[in-house]
């Protein structure tokens, strides 16, 4: 049984992108599980050199307490591993292993477990996206390839997964997913305990793409990350919305072609995306409050399971988080040192609280003033404005919403979930209410919050 994409409400997935084992848990504690996070998702560095749960983020038994610290605030671990290669160098590991490139002892991996993708025992990089051999046989940025069709290099990568299974994680963010074989992912999946949830990174475009994986897990749809950034920077052609979208109601100039919003994990950006040039997505950086905009339409739109993004600013395309003198990540302190917290900035963490209020709720009483502006509802519970125009866009709108007082989650100033000191609107009884949207600001309300 292929478990999909977790129910709707608590699904939210943030990315603790470099976060040290005790200030993941730390957080679970104090904010994620308060707001309704689901999922904290946490990442190193992309080279393993061995299985050894000891890193410059913690030890074993600080990511055992993460888990169970986590799990008691109703928030699972979904740990991004990265089973498609190991170093491209030499060295000793945080853990102390000794390693050269395509030989690992501590796991053990000699260099028969490896993939030569010139002939001859030679190695070769990824050089052809278009070519699906090329893609999963060679090396991505030079890193040792894993020849994951070998029973050994299964066994290996099966029992990580199940350790990690066994100390309760309850998913995986599959690292460079499209350089694998989905037959061999596939059956690394089927050999563990349970059926984690499995978010798989495949990119658009290429030999190897979303629909060859989207049948053994749900895929990372970095369309849907292009898309909203494209359509908050008004660039290509796409905008927030057309006149068509009236006949269908879609809040984007596009049909929205993308995999199924079931199978789908839509990503506000990553560390790649938000350092990439150009773009592939919205970063920190980004104009006219396009970051925090595109969030809040990727928490209230009704497509794929949605992953928010905590990040630190870089001055370097590789830079590590803050660390201290012997390479251990320091602690977080939020919105010190960098470290950005965007699952804090309360207009997202409250929009998350609305993803989970309006649950798989369709859209209704799609609104649409110009190409950059859109208003649209979810059932009965939620309604949210999206002015992404540089002037205000005052307005009546017409809503599904019980007559009642709501709160502004966006412009709530309290950072407690479940108290609003933000502005109130009152919704009629017959659903409307008149709001003036500042320039690229957002407004929503729903039931249970006001
Ligand atoms: C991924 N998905 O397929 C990750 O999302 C991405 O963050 C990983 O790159 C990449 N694949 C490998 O797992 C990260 C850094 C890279 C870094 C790589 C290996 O973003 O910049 O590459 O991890 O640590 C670096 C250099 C490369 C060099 C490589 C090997 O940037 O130029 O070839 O190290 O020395
Ligand atoms: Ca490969």
């Amino acid at each position: 049984v292929i478990r999909r994409s977790p129910p709707k409400a608590h699904d939210v997935v943030v990315q603790l992108f470099e976060w040290p084992w005790e200030s993941v848990a730390a957080e679970c504690t104090n904010f994620l599980g308060p707001f309704g996070y689901g999922y904290a998702q946490w990442w190193t560095d992309y080279q393993p050199v061995s299985y050894i749960l000891t890193s410059k983020r913690g030890d074993r038994t600080q990511y055992a307490n993460m888990v169970s610290t986590c799990a008691a605030a109703g928030v699972g671990i979904i740990q991004d591993v990265v089973m498609n290669h190991m170093t491209a160098g030499s060295g000793v590991g945080f853990a102390g292993s000794s390693y050269t490139k395509y030989s690992y002892p501590a796991v053990p991996y000699t260099s028969s477990n490896f993939h030569y993708c010139a002939g001859n025992g030679e190695a070769a990089g990824v050089t052809d996206l278009n070519n699906v051999t090329n893609v999963r046989f060679c090396e991505l940025d030079g890193l040792a390839d894993l020849a994951q069709e070998q029973p050994a290099v299964q066994d290996a990568l099966t029992a990580y997964l199940e350790d990690l299974v066994s100390l309760g994680v309850s998913g995986f963010r599959v690292d460079a997913a499209a350089y694998m074989e989905p037959a061999n992912v596939s059956a690394i999946y089927s050999a563990l305990s349970g059926s984690p949830y499995r978010t798989q990174e495949v990119y658009d475009g290429g030999a190897s793409n979303p629909p060859m994986y989207d049948t053994i897990g749900d895929v990372i749809e970095f369309g849907a990350t292009s898309y909203v950034m494209q359509a908050f920077l008004g660039t290509s052609g796409t905008f927030m919305t057309t006149v068509s979208n009236l006949v269908t109601p879609v809040p984007m100039n596009t049909a929205w072609d993308l995999i199924p919003s079931n199978f789908a994990n839509f990503i506000m950006a990553n560390q790649d995306t938000e350092r990439s040039s150009p773009s592939d997505s919205l970063n920190y950086l980004s104009p006219n409050n396009a970051y925090v905009l595109g969030a809040i339409f990727m928490l209230g739109f009704n497509y794929g399971t949605p992953t928010v993004y905590s990040g630190y600013d870089y001055s370097t395309y590789d830079i590590g988080a803050p660390q201290d003198s012997n390479g251990n990540t320091s602690p977080v302190t939020c919105f010190e040192n960098g470290w950005r917290c965007e699952q804090e900035w309360i207009a997202i963490a409250n929009m998350v609280l609305y993803h989970n209020a309006v649950g798989s709720a369709a859209l209704t009483n799609v609104f649409v003033g110009t190409e950059q502006q859109v208003a649209f509802g979810r059932g009965s519970t939620g309604f949210l404005v999206i002015n992404n125009e540089g002037s205000t866009w005052t307005e009546m709108f017409t809503t599904s919403l019980p007559a009642g007082t709501y709160c502004d989650i966006i412009h709530d100033t309290d950072t407690a979930p479940n108290t609003c000191s933000g502005p109130s609107y009152i919704v009629s009884s017959s659903g409307q209410f008149t709001a003036s949207i500042a320039a690229y600001d957002a407004l929503a309300l729903f039931s249970g919050f006001s």
